[in-house]
């Protein structure tokens, strides 16, 4: 069976309609012309009369739109004239049809969209909250980390690109700043917590000493000239901390550097006996002996493990800090930085003696790998050797994070900016 298309159709027939559009012969004279154009077989024939019949009415019926303007002077067959108006009706009953289905779901679409608003605006119950002073502040310790004031190094902007630039001067002014600043700090923390105590952890190479040769050409003073400084700028500090700082107690943990020193390599088990920070802290230590606001820890060992007792809500709690300069952690610049392997060297303390907060210098960086630890910046800045081994860039600081006595968790951390 073969009917040919519309358009072959069309060019067949169009010479047996006139100017106006009008159709010469009848529908059934019409198909019978065009029948001849179709391959059919005897039981198929039924078929192919009903499509061509369907496809010629929309063949007249597109010649009359046509023409639609033009006049119709020739009367048509009864049957036929009544087989284009029920084509015509139907079509446009289909066209209707779509019409009010599309109509129907608009409808429905933007009364959706109607009552979500109106939901919007009524959105119920209204709150209006009056000011209210603190009833019941919260008691918390803040812990301060100061480390890595290498105060007698050199950093010559030059071989820094003009980022920093460090002297003795210029770590006496940045000190002064970090002591004002933990005052500041406190001040901001009192808003809406109570703070009684302090906990403060000097961690290490608070001078830079002699331990590499180059470091003899260019610190502008030698090991123990730097060490008198520095305990100078430590005891001011904490001198400043009773003056301004209104505190009930101040805990100072005291942990020696590497920097300090006396050796050229580090010592394992006499490290505290080689030391220059750790003779400064025992000064330190028995110059404020009768001070009661003071209670200052100096411990021989490189790590060390100070028990806070806490009162939370649900009774008191054990609150374990390990204080260690961090230069016992191997760390080669490895990809995931310094955080991998010192969660290791921590999983490995804590098998032995588990801790609850880990404050550590060392690394020149600020940062809290985990919320259980708590790396220092430095006062010194950025030097040679962090631009040389392409660390970004970090202005010169120190810590404070801050214990929440009650809920028995380390919260906010601070950043002490020193400039
Ligand atoms: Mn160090």
């Amino acid at each position: 069976m073969k009917i040919p298309g519309k358009r072959e159709i069309k060019k067949s027939i169009q010479g047996y309609f006139d100017n106006k559009g009008q159709c010469k012969l009848t529908m059934s004279k019409l198909r019978i012309k065009v029948l001849k154009l179709c391959e059919y077989s005897e039981e198929e024939y039924s078929i192919v009369n009903a499509t061509l019949r369907k496809i010629l009415l929309e063949i007249i019926n597109e010649f009359e739109v046509e023409n639609e303007d033009k006049e119709v002077d020739m009367p048509l067959p009864q049957q036929e004239q009544y087989d284009r108006k029920v084509f015509k009706l139907k079509n446009k009953l289909r066209e209707l049809r779509r019409l009010h289905n599309h109509t129907l779901k608009s409808l429905e679409q933007a009364e959706r969209r109607f009552e979500t608003l109106v939901n919007i605006k009524d959105s119920g119950e209204s709150f209006y909250y009056s000011y209210e002073e603190i009833k019941q502040k919260n008691p918390v310790i803040p812990l301060i980390l100061l480390s890595d004031w290498h105060i007698e190094e050199k950093v010559d902007p030059s071989t820094v690109n003009g980022l920093n630039e460090y002297n003795p001067d210029i770590a006496k002014k940045r000190v002064e700043r970090c002591w004002k600043n933990i005052i500041h700090i406190i001040k901001n923390i009192r808003h809406w917590c109570t703070v009684d105590t302090v906990f403060i952890n000097l961690c290490g190479d608070f001078i830079t000493g002699y331990i590499h040769e180059e470091l003899v050409e260019d610190n502008y003073l030698s090991p123990t000239e730097a060490t008198i400084l520095a305990k100078e700028l430590i005891l001011g500090g904490l001198r400043h901390l009773e003056d301004y700082g209104d505190f009930k107690k101040i805990i100072v943990v005291c942990n020696y550097g590497n920097h300090g020193r006396t050796t050229k390599m580090r010592r394992q088990s006499t490290g505290y006996k080689n030391s220059y920070e750790w003779m400064m802290f025992k000064e330190i230590q028995i110059l404020l002996k009768d001070n009661d606001l003071f209670e200052i820890h100096v411990p021989k060992s490189l790590v060390s493990y100070y028990n806070m007792e806490l009162k939370t809500k649900t009774g008191n709690k054990k609150f374990t800090i390990r204080n260690f300069h961090g230069d016992n952690i191997r760390y080669g610049g490895g990809i995931g930085g310094i955080s991998i392997p010192l969660n290791k060297k921590i999983q490995i303390m804590d098998k032995t003696e588990p801790a609850d907060f880990n404050m550590l210098g060392h690394w020149h960086t600020f940062l809290e790998p985990t919320p259980k630890t708590l790396i220092n910046g430095s006062i010194i800045g950025y030097n040679a050797y962090a631009y040389n081994l392409g660390l970004p860039y970090e202005p010169p600081c120190q810590a404070l994070k801050v214990l929440d006595c009650e809920k028995g968790i380390t919260t906010t951390k601070y950043q002490i900016f020193v400039e």
